[in-house]
């Protein structure tokens, strides 16, 4: 009787009966992660920002408020962190949002580095 592991390449189980093959365990990656970063700019209403970080991110009205302030400050700041798809959606979804109401408020996904 013979134990192996299944990524062991120098097995060869093919006509072997007596063998029991212990499967590898799943390697489980987490999937990399993306910041929403929204972008300054001179025209965009404060409370339209504000709006947009309580319905897009479900943020309450005080923190969407530091959100917005610290973005009109600085020029750029983080908004959310989330796997790919779901960052690009938001940012898609901001940046919709804004061209729809006309507003030239530009938001962005920034991969993380860890
Ligand atoms: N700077 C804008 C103003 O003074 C407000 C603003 C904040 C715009 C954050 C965009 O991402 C932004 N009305």
């Amino acid at each position: 009787m013979k134990i192996v592991q299944s990524s062991d390449s120098n097995n060869d189980i093919s006509s072997d009966q007596g063998t029991i093959v212990l499967e590898d365990k799943p390697e489980l990656k987490e999937p990399p992660l993306y910041q929403v970063v929204l972008l300054n700019d001179d025209f965009t209403p404060m409370d339209f920002v504000i709006y947009i970080l309580q319905s897009i991110f479900g943020y309450e009205h005080e923190r969407s408020t530091q959100i917005m302030l610290a973005v009109h400050t600085k020029g750029k700041g983080v908004c959310g962190i989330f796997p790919k798809e779901i960052a690009e959606m938001k940012s898609h979804e901001i940046n919709e949002m804004a061209k729809a109401h006309e507003h030239p408020l530009i938001s962005e996904i920034e991969p993380m580095t860890d």
